[in-house]
Protein backbone atom coordinates (compact mmCIF):
# COMPACT_ATOMS: atom_id res chain seq x y z
CA UNK A 1 0.00 0.00 0.00
CA UNK A 2 1.25 3.39 -0.89
CA UNK A 3 2.30 5.40 1.71
CA UNK A 4 1.43 9.41 2.66
CA UNK A 5 4.97 10.53 1.51
CA UNK A 6 5.13 9.02 -1.82
CA UNK A 7 1.61 10.28 -2.59
CA UNK A 8 2.36 13.67 -1.34
CA UNK A 9 5.48 13.19 -3.84
CA UNK A 10 3.72 12.00 -6.71
CA UNK A 11 1.42 15.46 -5.99
CA UNK A 12 4.54 17.45 -7.16
CA UNK A 13 4.55 18.84 -3.30
CA UNK A 14 7.87 20.60 -2.38
CA UNK A 15 9.83 18.72 0.30
CA UNK A 16 9.28 21.05 3.00
CA UNK A 17 5.50 21.13 2.83
CA UNK A 18 5.87 17.28 3.05
CA UNK A 19 8.21 17.92 5.81
CA UNK A 20 5.87 20.49 7.40
CA UNK A 21 2.32 18.04 6.89
CA UNK A 22 4.18 15.11 8.35
CA UNK A 23 5.21 16.70 11.91
CA UNK A 24 1.88 17.77 11.45
CA UNK A 25 0.47 14.50 11.39
CA UNK A 26 2.85 13.52 14.09
CA UNK A 27 0.84 15.54 16.08
CA UNK A 28 -2.65 14.64 15.48
CA UNK A 29 -1.31 10.69 15.81
CA UNK A 30 -0.90 11.79 19.22
CA UNK A 31 -3.85 13.56 19.76
CA UNK A 32 -5.99 10.00 18.24
CA UNK A 33 -3.84 7.71 21.01
CA UNK A 34 -5.38 10.37 23.85
CA UNK A 35 -8.41 10.26 22.22
CA UNK A 36 -8.65 6.13 21.76
CA UNK A 37 -7.52 6.24 25.75
CA UNK A 38 -11.08 8.20 26.42
CA UNK A 39 -12.28 8.16 29.63
CA UNK A 40 -8.86 6.39 30.70
CA UNK A 41 -6.65 9.34 30.30
CA UNK A 42 -8.35 11.23 32.23
CA UNK A 43 -8.91 14.04 29.79
CA UNK A 44 -13.00 14.26 29.50
CA UNK A 45 -15.22 16.82 30.53
CA UNK A 46 -14.72 20.54 30.71
CA UNK A 47 -12.06 22.75 32.05
CA UNK A 48 -13.63 25.71 34.02
CA UNK A 49 -11.99 28.06 30.92
CA UNK A 50 -13.52 29.41 28.10
CA UNK A 51 -12.40 29.93 24.20
CA UNK A 52 -12.46 32.99 22.40
CA UNK A 53 -15.99 32.16 21.14
CA UNK A 54 -17.04 31.92 24.75
CA UNK A 55 -17.74 27.91 24.26
CA UNK A 56 -16.49 25.88 27.60
CA UNK A 57 -13.17 24.06 26.35
CA UNK A 58 -13.35 20.19 27.00
CA UNK A 59 -9.61 19.15 28.39
CA UNK A 60 -9.49 17.27 25.08
CA UNK A 61 -9.65 20.69 23.23
CA UNK A 62 -7.01 21.89 25.18
CA UNK A 63 -4.37 19.04 24.76
CA UNK A 64 -4.90 18.76 21.23
CA UNK A 65 -4.01 22.53 20.83
CA UNK A 66 -1.07 22.29 23.12
CA UNK A 67 -0.38 19.22 21.41
CA UNK A 68 -0.47 20.88 17.35
CA UNK A 69 0.88 24.10 18.93
CA UNK A 70 4.32 22.42 20.30
CA UNK A 71 5.49 20.63 17.79
CA UNK A 72 4.59 23.07 14.67
CA UNK A 73 6.51 25.50 16.74
CA UNK A 74 8.88 23.54 17.37
CA UNK A 75 9.21 22.43 13.88
CA UNK A 76 11.07 25.42 12.64
CA UNK A 77 8.79 25.29 9.01
CA UNK A 78 5.93 27.49 10.43
CA UNK A 79 6.10 31.04 10.73
CA UNK A 80 2.66 31.52 12.92
CA UNK A 81 -0.36 29.48 13.86
CA UNK A 82 -4.31 30.58 14.28
CA UNK A 83 -6.19 28.32 16.28
CA UNK A 84 -9.84 27.49 17.71
CA UNK A 85 -8.75 27.69 20.82
CA UNK A 86 -6.20 30.98 20.80
CA UNK A 87 -7.88 34.39 20.64
CA UNK A 88 -4.65 35.75 18.79
CA UNK A 89 -2.62 34.44 16.17
CA UNK A 90 0.84 32.07 17.49
CA UNK A 91 3.85 33.73 16.79
CA UNK A 92 6.86 30.87 15.82
CA UNK A 93 9.60 31.14 13.59
CA UNK A 94 10.52 34.56 11.97
CA UNK A 95 11.95 32.52 9.18
CA UNK A 96 9.07 29.84 8.56
CA UNK A 97 7.64 29.74 5.25
CA UNK A 98 4.27 28.37 6.09
CA UNK A 99 1.03 29.50 8.16
CA UNK A 100 -1.34 27.06 9.66
CA UNK A 101 -4.51 27.08 10.57
CA UNK A 102 -6.29 24.31 12.51
CA UNK A 103 -9.41 23.10 14.98
CA UNK A 104 -7.86 21.08 16.79
CA UNK A 105 -10.83 19.19 17.93
CA UNK A 106 -13.76 19.55 15.60
CA UNK A 107 -17.04 18.64 17.24
CA UNK A 108 -15.69 18.32 20.71
CA UNK A 109 -18.80 17.89 22.67
CA UNK A 110 -19.48 14.40 21.35
CA UNK A 111 -15.84 13.49 23.45
CA UNK A 112 -18.63 12.85 26.37
CA UNK A 113 -20.33 10.23 24.20
CA UNK A 114 -17.30 8.58 22.23
CA UNK A 115 -18.43 9.75 18.94
CA UNK A 116 -16.83 11.34 15.88
CA UNK A 117 -14.10 14.09 16.37
CA UNK A 118 -10.96 15.30 14.14
CA UNK A 119 -8.70 17.60 13.76
CA UNK A 120 -8.87 20.08 10.32
CA UNK A 121 -6.27 22.25 8.85
CA UNK A 122 -5.28 24.24 6.57
CA UNK A 123 -1.85 25.81 5.15
CA UNK A 124 -0.64 28.46 3.31
CA UNK A 125 2.17 30.42 2.53
CA UNK A 126 3.26 32.93 5.23
CA UNK A 127 4.29 36.39 3.17
CA UNK A 128 8.08 36.99 4.02
CA UNK A 129 7.31 41.16 4.77
CA UNK A 130 5.40 40.12 7.81
CA UNK A 131 6.00 39.74 11.42
CA UNK A 132 4.85 36.19 12.95
CA UNK A 133 2.43 37.78 15.21
CA UNK A 134 0.83 40.08 12.33
CA UNK A 135 -2.71 38.47 12.34
CA UNK A 136 -3.19 40.37 8.70
CA UNK A 137 -0.66 37.33 7.38
CA UNK A 138 -3.62 35.15 8.11
CA UNK A 139 -6.21 37.21 5.60
CA UNK A 140 -5.92 35.57 2.60
CA UNK A 141 -8.43 33.96 0.32
CA UNK A 142 -9.08 29.94 0.67
CA UNK A 143 -7.63 29.67 -2.77
CA UNK A 144 -3.84 30.39 -1.76
CA UNK A 145 -4.39 27.34 0.46
CA UNK A 146 -1.47 24.85 -0.40
CA UNK A 147 -2.52 21.93 1.63
CA UNK A 148 -5.84 21.02 3.46
CA UNK A 149 -7.35 18.48 5.17
CA UNK A 150 -8.65 16.96 8.52
CA UNK A 151 -7.94 13.25 10.77
CA UNK A 152 -11.17 12.06 11.42
CA UNK A 153 -10.56 10.01 14.64
CA UNK A 154 -13.59 7.17 14.68
CA UNK A 155 -13.25 3.37 14.19
CA UNK A 156 -10.28 4.08 12.37
CA UNK A 157 -8.56 7.20 12.66
CA UNK A 158 -8.52 8.53 8.59
CA UNK A 159 -6.83 11.30 6.74
CA UNK A 160 -9.12 13.08 4.04
CA UNK A 161 -6.05 15.41 2.53
CA UNK A 162 -5.42 17.51 -0.83
CA UNK A 163 -2.55 19.56 -1.65
CA UNK A 164 -4.53 20.67 -4.74
CA UNK A 165 -4.12 17.41 -7.32
CA UNK A 166 -7.17 15.19 -5.81
CA UNK A 167 -8.45 14.71 -2.38
CA UNK A 168 -7.31 11.27 -1.37
CA UNK A 169 -8.27 9.41 1.74
CA UNK A 170 -5.63 7.21 3.87
CA UNK A 171 -6.11 5.11 7.34
CA UNK A 172 -3.83 5.55 10.34
CA UNK A 173 -1.96 2.06 10.78
CA UNK A 174 -1.79 1.87 13.86
CA UNK A 175 0.70 -1.34 14.06
CA UNK A 176 3.60 0.66 12.20
CA UNK A 177 2.15 4.13 12.90
CA UNK A 178 1.80 5.34 9.50
CA UNK A 179 -1.19 7.05 7.26
CA UNK A 180 -1.50 4.55 4.41
CA UNK A 181 -3.04 5.62 1.04
CA UNK A 182 -7.08 3.93 0.94
CA UNK A 183 -8.86 6.11 -1.42
CA UNK A 184 -6.95 7.68 -4.53
CA UNK A 185 -8.79 11.03 -6.04
CA UNK A 186 -12.30 10.68 -4.03
CA UNK A 187 -15.16 11.51 -6.29
CA UNK A 188 -18.20 12.67 -4.92
CA UNK A 189 -21.07 11.49 -6.94
CA UNK A 190 -23.12 15.06 -8.04
CA UNK A 191 -26.62 13.98 -7.19
CA UNK A 192 -27.66 12.72 -3.91
CA UNK A 193 -30.86 11.91 -1.71
CA UNK A 194 -29.16 13.04 1.85
CA UNK A 195 -28.46 15.91 3.19
CA UNK A 196 -27.09 17.35 6.93
CA UNK A 197 -28.63 20.46 8.56
CA UNK A 198 -29.71 21.55 12.13
CA UNK A 199 -33.09 21.65 11.88
CA UNK A 200 -33.57 22.69 15.25
CA UNK A 201 -32.34 26.11 13.91
CA UNK A 202 -34.95 26.00 11.24
CA UNK A 203 -36.80 29.29 12.83
CA UNK A 204 -33.35 31.51 12.42
CA UNK A 205 -32.52 30.73 8.59
CA UNK A 206 -33.17 33.29 5.41
CA UNK A 207 -36.12 32.50 3.01
CA UNK A 208 -34.27 30.16 0.47
CA UNK A 209 -33.27 27.78 3.04
CA UNK A 210 -36.48 27.60 4.33
CA UNK A 211 -37.77 27.03 1.23
CA UNK A 212 -34.79 24.67 -0.12
CA UNK A 213 -35.70 22.18 2.90
CA UNK A 214 -39.09 22.20 2.86
CA UNK A 215 -38.87 20.47 -0.89
CA UNK A 216 -36.41 18.23 0.62
CA UNK A 217 -38.87 17.64 3.60
CA UNK A 218 -41.93 16.95 0.62
CA UNK A 219 -39.86 14.40 -0.73
CA UNK A 220 -41.41 12.08 -3.54
CA UNK A 221 -44.96 14.41 -3.05
CA UNK A 222 -43.05 17.65 -3.39
CA UNK A 223 -41.46 19.75 -6.42
CA UNK A 224 -38.24 17.24 -5.99
CA UNK A 225 -40.12 14.06 -6.70
CA UNK A 226 -37.83 11.62 -4.66
CA UNK A 227 -37.38 11.08 -0.76
CA UNK A 228 -34.55 12.37 1.11
CA UNK A 229 -32.79 11.47 4.39
CA UNK A 230 -30.80 13.46 6.81
CA UNK A 231 -27.93 12.98 9.05
CA UNK A 232 -26.34 14.98 11.26
CA UNK A 233 -23.36 13.92 13.60
CA UNK A 234 -22.54 17.46 15.28
CA UNK A 235 -19.39 17.57 14.08
CA UNK A 236 -17.99 18.55 10.86
CA UNK A 237 -15.71 15.94 10.06
CA UNK A 238 -17.94 13.42 10.66
CA UNK A 239 -20.78 15.00 8.52
CA UNK A 240 -18.16 16.19 5.75
CA UNK A 241 -16.35 12.82 5.81
CA UNK A 242 -19.96 10.82 5.06
CA UNK A 243 -20.63 13.72 2.10
CA UNK A 244 -17.12 12.38 0.95
CA UNK A 245 -17.38 8.93 1.08
CA UNK A 246 -20.97 8.54 -0.55
CA UNK A 247 -22.06 12.29 -1.66
CA UNK A 248 -24.70 14.23 0.23
CA UNK A 249 -25.22 18.27 1.00
CA UNK A 250 -24.24 19.87 4.21
CA UNK A 251 -25.53 23.15 5.61
CA UNK A 252 -24.84 25.62 8.01
CA UNK A 253 -26.78 28.60 6.41
CA UNK A 254 -27.04 32.20 7.87
CA UNK A 255 -28.26 32.88 10.75
CA UNK A 256 -30.52 35.43 11.59
CA UNK A 257 -29.69 35.53 15.00
CA UNK A 258 -26.80 37.80 15.39
CA UNK A 259 -25.84 39.61 12.22
CA UNK A 260 -22.15 39.21 13.68
CA UNK A 261 -22.58 35.78 12.95
CA UNK A 262 -23.46 35.22 9.54
CA UNK A 263 -23.07 31.51 10.46
CA UNK A 264 -21.71 29.09 13.30
CA UNK A 265 -18.79 27.46 11.45
CA UNK A 266 -15.36 29.16 11.07
CA UNK A 267 -13.76 29.82 7.81
CA UNK A 268 -10.15 30.21 8.29
CA UNK A 269 -9.89 26.41 9.79
CA UNK A 270 -13.19 24.75 9.30
CA UNK A 271 -14.91 26.03 6.07
CA UNK A 272 -11.84 26.54 4.21
CA UNK A 273 -10.24 23.03 4.34
CA UNK A 274 -13.26 21.49 3.54
CA UNK A 275 -14.28 23.61 0.64
CA UNK A 276 -10.56 22.87 -0.86
CA UNK A 277 -11.12 19.24 0.06
CA UNK A 278 -15.10 19.16 -1.73
CA UNK A 279 -14.09 21.06 -4.50
CA UNK A 280 -10.44 18.46 -5.51
CA UNK A 281 -13.29 15.99 -5.28
CA UNK A 282 -15.74 17.11 -7.96
CA UNK A 283 -17.88 18.76 -5.24
CA UNK A 284 -19.02 22.34 -4.46
CA UNK A 285 -18.73 24.73 -1.58
CA UNK A 286 -20.27 27.81 -1.16
CA UNK A 287 -21.96 30.32 1.16
CA UNK A 288 -25.13 31.33 -0.68
CA UNK A 289 -23.45 34.09 -2.13
CA UNK A 290 -20.12 32.92 -3.54
CA UNK A 291 -17.53 30.49 -3.76
CA UNK A 292 -15.82 29.98 -0.05
CA UNK A 293 -12.85 29.93 -1.06
CA UNK A 294 -12.95 33.41 -2.33
CA UNK A 295 -14.37 35.21 0.92
CA UNK A 296 -11.87 37.72 1.32
CA UNK A 297 -11.42 37.39 5.37
CA UNK A 298 -11.84 40.22 7.62
CA UNK A 299 -10.37 38.25 11.29
CA UNK A 300 -8.76 34.95 12.02
CA UNK A 301 -12.13 33.37 13.79
CA UNK A 302 -14.59 34.97 11.12
CA UNK A 303 -17.64 32.92 10.81
CA UNK A 304 -19.20 32.33 7.29
CA UNK A 305 -22.70 30.14 5.96
CA UNK A 306 -21.48 26.89 4.60
CA UNK A 307 -23.66 25.02 1.97
CA UNK A 308 -21.35 22.28 0.48
CA UNK A 309 -21.10 18.37 -1.27
CA UNK A 310 -22.59 17.21 -4.06
CA UNK A 311 -22.28 19.31 -7.26
CA UNK A 312 -25.48 19.41 -8.69
CA UNK A 313 -27.36 19.36 -5.22
CA UNK A 314 -25.16 22.68 -3.94
CA UNK A 315 -26.06 24.30 -7.44
CA UNK A 316 -30.30 22.98 -6.77
CA UNK A 317 -30.04 24.69 -3.37
CA UNK A 318 -27.93 27.61 -4.84
CA UNK A 319 -31.00 28.37 -7.42
CA UNK A 320 -33.14 29.08 -4.38
CA UNK A 321 -31.16 32.22 -3.67
CA UNK A 322 -31.61 33.65 -6.98
P1 LIG B 1 -17.92 21.92 18.77
O1 LIG B 1 -16.49 21.69 18.34
O2 LIG B 1 -18.05 23.09 19.68
O3 LIG B 1 -18.59 20.67 19.28
O4 LIG B 1 -18.73 22.39 17.45
C1 LIG B 1 -18.74 21.59 16.32
C2 LIG B 1 -19.26 22.39 15.18
O5 LIG B 1 -18.56 23.60 15.07
C3 LIG B 1 -19.20 21.63 13.84
O6 LIG B 1 -18.22 20.66 13.81
C4 LIG B 1 -20.59 21.06 13.70
O7 LIG B 1 -21.01 20.89 12.37
C5 LIG B 1 -21.45 22.05 14.42
O8 LIG B 1 -20.62 22.69 15.38
C6 LIG B 1 -22.61 21.39 15.10
O9 LIG B 1 -23.30 22.34 15.81
P2 LIG B 1 -24.81 22.11 16.32
O10 LIG B 1 -25.12 20.63 16.29
O11 LIG B 1 -24.77 22.68 17.71
O12 LIG B 1 -25.67 22.89 15.42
Amino acid sequence: MKRLNSQLQDDGAPMELILLIRTLLAGCKEIAFRVSQGALAGVLGSTLSENVQGETQKKLDVISNQILKDILKDSGYVKAISSEEEDDVVACNPDGKYLVSFDPLDGSSNTDINSLIGTIFSISHAPQWMKPDDPSAFLQPGTQSVAAGYVLYGPSAMLAMTTGRGTHLYTLDKTHGGFLLTKANVKVPEQTSEFAINTSNQRHWEAPIQNYVADLLAGEDGPRGKDFNMRWVAAMVGDIHRVLSRGGIFLYPFDKRNPEKPGKLRLLYEANPMAFLMEQAGGMADTGTGRIMEVMPSEIHQRVPVLLGSKQEVQTCLDYYK
